[in-house]
């Protein structure tokens, strides 16, 4: 990572427009780098890491493009857009864009196993930033990347000291400090309201000047409305999820409006960490699944990965995996499940 010259390159940009990841170290990041540039914000808005095509075209009439936290390195759009470009990412990259008009800049590249959040790396571009270590630790904790970053959490309690005290900044710390609570807002304001809720806490963020203004704003509502909708969820899950006992696994289907399937399943496996947690919910558009085996007994991105086969995708890590299934084969896969849990394939 070179900072200084990220810092010049983005000073050389005409009007960007800055597409963020829609999580909360996206959002944080974005409000950071506004400090350095003055640059319209928009949250990407296709499945997964996609930008859809309304956002692409859009992007082609803008002067020049910040990516942050999204690898671009495994799409094609730098290529398609053909205008300066900076992308600013901490995912394991696939392939380094840098080229004359882009510049792109990953801790990975010098130290593959550095886990740095976007949010971390824009505060550390930032030329001398006063009172905002917070944003950056927000984003920080909601990447779970606490472990790596001391020396940010430690400029945080020296500019906050009420928001984080202590002298050791572990995760599960900094999960119950405020800047987790504001982390979990933000997750709840894509919950609740989806990508306006994601440009809401964007804004909202941008404009802080303090930690607890935030629990002052319209992202208090959304956390309340999540966490009662997830309790229900959690109570529901209780009574009326499938148990197959030859494996001690769980499969549970989701009716809310809301999408929770993630969170269900990380809050039902902390309660049972040796259960198989799997969560679904149908969309207009196929299902999202969910898998969860906290004590990594059965490896979850396997289960997905054999149940959903060729009718979607899946994958991620063996106590915590996701996937998606397409539209119509959603019986199928769902079938494929069961047989699994009970034992018999
Ligand atoms: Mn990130």
């Amino acid at each position: 990572m070179n900072y200084k010259k990220s810092r010049r390159f983005l000073e050389g940009l005409e009007r960007p427009t800055i597409v963020y990841h829609k999580d909360a170290d996206g959002v944080c990041s974005a409000s950071l780098i506004q400090e350095a540039i003055s640059g319209t914000a928009v949250p990407n808005d296709g499945p997964g890491i996609q930008l859809s095509d309304g956002l692409m075209e859009s992007l082609k009439d803008s002067e020049s493009v910040v990516f942050l936290d999204i690898p671009v390195d495994q799409l094609s759009v730098t290529e398609e857009l053909k205008k300066k470009v900076f992308v600013l990412d901490h995912h394991p990259p696939e392939r380094n864009l840098t080229s004359s008009n882009i510049l792109h800049q990953n801790p990975r590249f010098e130290n593959p196993d550095d886990y740095l959040p976007a949010s971390y790396l824009v505060y550390k571009l930032l030329e001398d930033p006063k009172g905002i270590a917070w944003k950056a630790g927000v984003g920080v904790v909601g990447d779970h990347g606490v472990e790596d970053c001391q020396d940010l959490l430690e400029i945080v309690a020296e500019e906050n000291p009420d928001i984080i005290g202590g002298k050791s900044y572990t995760y599960n710390e900094m999960k119950d400090s405020k800047l987790g609570m504001i982390a979990d807002m933000i997750e709840a304001s894509k919950v609740v309201e989806g990508l306006d809720g994601i440009k809401k806490s964007q804004e909202i963020m941008k404009n802080a000047v303090e930690p607890n203004d935030i629990f002052k704003t319209e992202l208090k509502d959304f956390y309340e409305i999540y966490i009662k909708e997830l309790e229900k969820e959690k109570t529901t899950f209780e009574e009326e999820a499938e148990y197959f006992p030859e494996t001690d696994s769980y499969l549970y289907e989701i009716r809310s409006n809301y999408s929770l399937v993630s969170d269900l399943a990380t809050n039902m496996s902390n309660e049972k960490p040796e259960s198989v947690i799997i969560v679904y919910q149908k969309e207009s558009y196929g299902m999202k699944i969910s898998g969860r085996c906290q004590n990594g007994r059965e490896d979850v991105s396997q289960i997905l990965k054999k149940s959903i086969g060729r009718h979607g995708s899946g994958g991620g890590h063996p106590e915590a995996a996701g996937g998606f299934v397409k539209r119509n084969k959603e019986d199928i896969v769902l079938e494929r499940f069961r047989e699994i849990l009970e034992g018999i394939s």
